[in-house]
């Protein structure tokens, strides 16, 4: 496969996607919260939240997978993205670790298409210019390596991630 048919950036909501996979930007409870998170429990409804209260939380940069339930994708991966503090406290290992540990996940299950909300660039903080080179770098290395997933779609929920995501795409 080109390696070029293998990335997409996409304006919308996560939740309505037809793919195998979509990542939840969660927090170490795992039992929702606001933004990305909170439209994808009430989405996939409430067997998701009976599911994740076995699982025991979520450490920061780390990733764990659930059903889909309603929606149409098969599987949540749930990540916890790091809190932006300035850039002093590992943010960008961690921001690269959610990617790195979502796309083992993927590779695990032979998922052939996922989809990326901008982890952490809500209410975290994290500045989105950065947080998309992590994104786009993270998952071209790993994609380059395996052969799954076949597909990376990185979902913007507004232009301005639209835009950052695209220029980063075209180079
Ligand atoms: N589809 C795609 N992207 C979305 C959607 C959607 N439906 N809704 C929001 N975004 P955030 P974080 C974008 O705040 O920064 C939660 O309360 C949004 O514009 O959801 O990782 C958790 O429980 C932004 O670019 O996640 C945690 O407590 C991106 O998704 C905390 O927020 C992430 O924004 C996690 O913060």
């Amino acid at each position: 496969m080109k390696k070029k048919c293998r990335f997409e950036v996409i304006k919308g909501d996560i939740t309505s996607l037809e793919v195998d996979a979509i990542v939840n930007a969660a927090n170490n409870s795992l039992l929702g919260g606001g933004g990305v998170d909170r439209a994808i429990h009430k989405a996939a409804g409430p067997e998701l939240y009976e599911e994740c209260l076995n699982l025991d939380g979520c450490a920061t940069g780390e990733s764990k997978i659930t059903k889909g339930y309603r929606l149409k994708a098969k599987y949540i991966i749930h990540t916890v993205g790091p809190v932006w503090h300035g850039g002093y406290r590992d943010e960008t290992d961690l921001l690269a670790s959610c990617y790195q540990t979502s796309l083992k996940l993927a590779y695990q299950h032979k998922i052939k298409t996922i989809a990326f909300p901008g982890i952490s660039t809500g209410a975290y903080r994290f500045p989105k210019d950065l947080a998309a080179l992590i994104a786009v770098n993270e998952t071209k290395r790993f994609v380059s390596k395996n052969n799954y997933p076949e597909k990376v779609i990185f979902v913007a929920f507004d232009q301005e991630n639209y835009e950052i995501y695209r220029k980063l795409l075209e180079k």
